[in-house]
């Protein structure tokens, strides 16, 4: 049965999936029915960081125009336009033997594509969730169901990854900030 984590609750990887060596990152969302007559395309995206939270190069930031690192060790698997279902929308599959030892932090983001060009908002999306999925034995281990305190906010940090004392761990952070991807990537770079 997959851990349900909560706002700010952080746990250690090795602890739920022991020898997890490949972690499938689901990320899914619904739009509510607005009217503001645009398409309402989220993406996810990854930030690989180091020690000082800056990105290793611009090679590590992971988007729909970036699929994947030099090392291939993290992965987006496609762009999701429409958000429509319930399960999986994006997926990012991170191999973690593979990221490089440089990489001391992974932040999983949602934001959404041009969202002052057509008024959209988180306010506008729901059932947001993050989960992980253990590639090689297919079982969800983690769940974070976002709730819905979001209104004006264009971009939502989902969750990191990061090492400590030689583990990887995870911290389901649901911070939402103004200024979709363009303002995480002014933060880390
Ligand atoms: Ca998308
Ligand atoms: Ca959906």
């Amino acid at each position: 049965m997959a851990i349900s984590l909560q706002k700010g609750q952080k746990v250690s990887l090795e602890k739920v999936a022991p020898g997890l060596k490949a972690a499938f990152i689901g990320l899914g969302w619904d739009v509510n029915l607005t009217d503001t007559g645009e398409d309402f395309d989220l993406d996810a995206s990854a930030f690989m960081l180091n020690s000082s939270e800056k990105l290793l190069s611009e090679e590590h930031f992971i988007f729909y125009n970036n699929l994947t690192d030099p090392q291939e060790s993290v992965k987006l698997m496609g762009d999701n336009r429409t958000g429509e279902g319930s399960g999986d929308d994006e997926v990012i599959i991170i191999e973690l033997r593979k990221v490089p030892e440089e990489v001391m932090r992974i932040v999983i983001t949602i934001t959404i594509h041009e969202a002052d060009k057509r008024k959209q908002n988180f306010g506008q999306v729901t059932n947001a969730f993050v989960r992980i999925v253990d590639v090689e034995t297919k079982e969800e281990v983690l769940r974070y169901d976002l709730g819905e305190d979001y209104s004006i906010e264009t971009a939502l940090i989902m969750a990191e990854l990061y090492r400590k004392d030689g583990q990887w761990r995870i911290n389901a952070v649901g911070e939402g900030y103004q200024g979709g991807l363009q303002a995480l990537l002014d933060r880390y770079q």
